[in-house]
């Protein structure tokens, strides 16, 4: 599949292409976009697809929607743990990554005692590769530059495990094509696939995929080839960190012998030109309870 840099492909035809034939498992809906106007674009249209409201910090189960993290809340620590937005902001997202170590950069108004500027306290050269899309902070793993996220029913007691069938991100500074990708796996651990984001050298990009017939259990973020802290000297050390998330509303697993069931469920011939909401990913109909906020 070829991705060019700087233009937004919605790639529709794989969808109507496979509409007419319901044996066959729909293909994956990428949202891929490079700078800022056309990454903007995308975020719009990808939160559209995943039904166009945002449930913030509503405990769950919600039938639809999606939940963001923009990182730029004063109480998001610098060193945030990776559980933070599993159990101290109720959005069902787990992130781990080899050493454990995350940062969410503190602009000095935030925290006067510990100022940073887009990680310019870990590099000074940083502030001239990153910028944030929503303004100021922007999100990275500090002791790998591959991290996974895990997702849970948000604010269920036990941390209920639960699908999604979306997820996208922002990236920041990505200077070489195919380096960096989001790999997305079932809840048994098999890869749907590994998806490329698109390049914009100090700039922004934005990469989401939506699967029609397929469970996603965990994403695989993989940002360029180096570390938090390193010099971006692309295409030795190609430094790249992340902003805002965007993930279906997660819904309950079900026991592994029902899942087939759910497939039947969801609408074949779903097109995202003239109808916003994506099918139905309970079994259950959207009841609203929690979307007049
Ligand atoms: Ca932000
Ligand atoms: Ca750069
Ligand atoms: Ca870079």
């Amino acid at each position: 599949m070829n991705f060019e840099a700087s233009t937004y492909l919605l790639l529709l035809l794989a969808l109507f292409g496979t509409s007419f034939q319901s044996a066959h498992a729909q293909e994956p809906v990428i949202f891929n976009a490079a700078g800022f106007a056309n990454v903007q674009q995308a975020v719009k249209d990808f939160q559209d697809f995943l039904g166009g409201m945002d449930n913030g910090n509503e405990p769950g189960p919600i039938d639809d929607g999606f939940r963001s993290i923009n990182w730029d809340a004063a109480a998001v620590p610098f060193d945030m743990p990776g559980n933070f937005f599993r159990d101290t902001v109720t959005r069902g997202i787990l992130l781990s990554v080899k050493g454990d170590e995350f940062r969410v950069s503190n602009p000095a108004k935030d925290d006067p005692g510990f100022p940073d500027n887009l990680f310019d306290s870990i590099n000074p050269q940083y502030p001239k590769q990153f910028q944030a899309f929503s303004p100021e902070r922007i999100f990275s793993p500090l002791t790998h530059n591959v991290f996974t996220a895990e997702f849970s029913i948000p604010g269920s007691p036990k941390n209920d495990e639960a699908w999604i069938a979306g997820f996208g991100a922002i990236f920041v500074d990505v200077d070489n094509e195919k380096v960096s990708s989001i790999e997305y796996f079932d809840p048994e651990g098999k890869s749907l696939g590994s998806f490329p984001v698109v390049a914009d050298p100090q700039g922004l990009s934005f990469l989401g995929v939506y699967f029609p017939d397929d469970v996603v259990g965990s994403v695989e973020v993989t940002l360029g080839n180096a570390i938090l802290g390193v010099d971006d000297f692309p295409p030795e050390h190609e430094v790249v960190v992340m902003d805002d998330f965007f993930f279906s509303e997660p819904v309950a697993l079900k026991k592994p012998a029902e899942k087939p069931a759910e497939k039947p469920a969801k609408s074949p011939g779903l097109t995202v030109t003239t109808t916003p909401a994506p099918p139905t990913k309970s079994p259950s109909p959207p009841s609203g309870p929690g979307y007049d906020r």
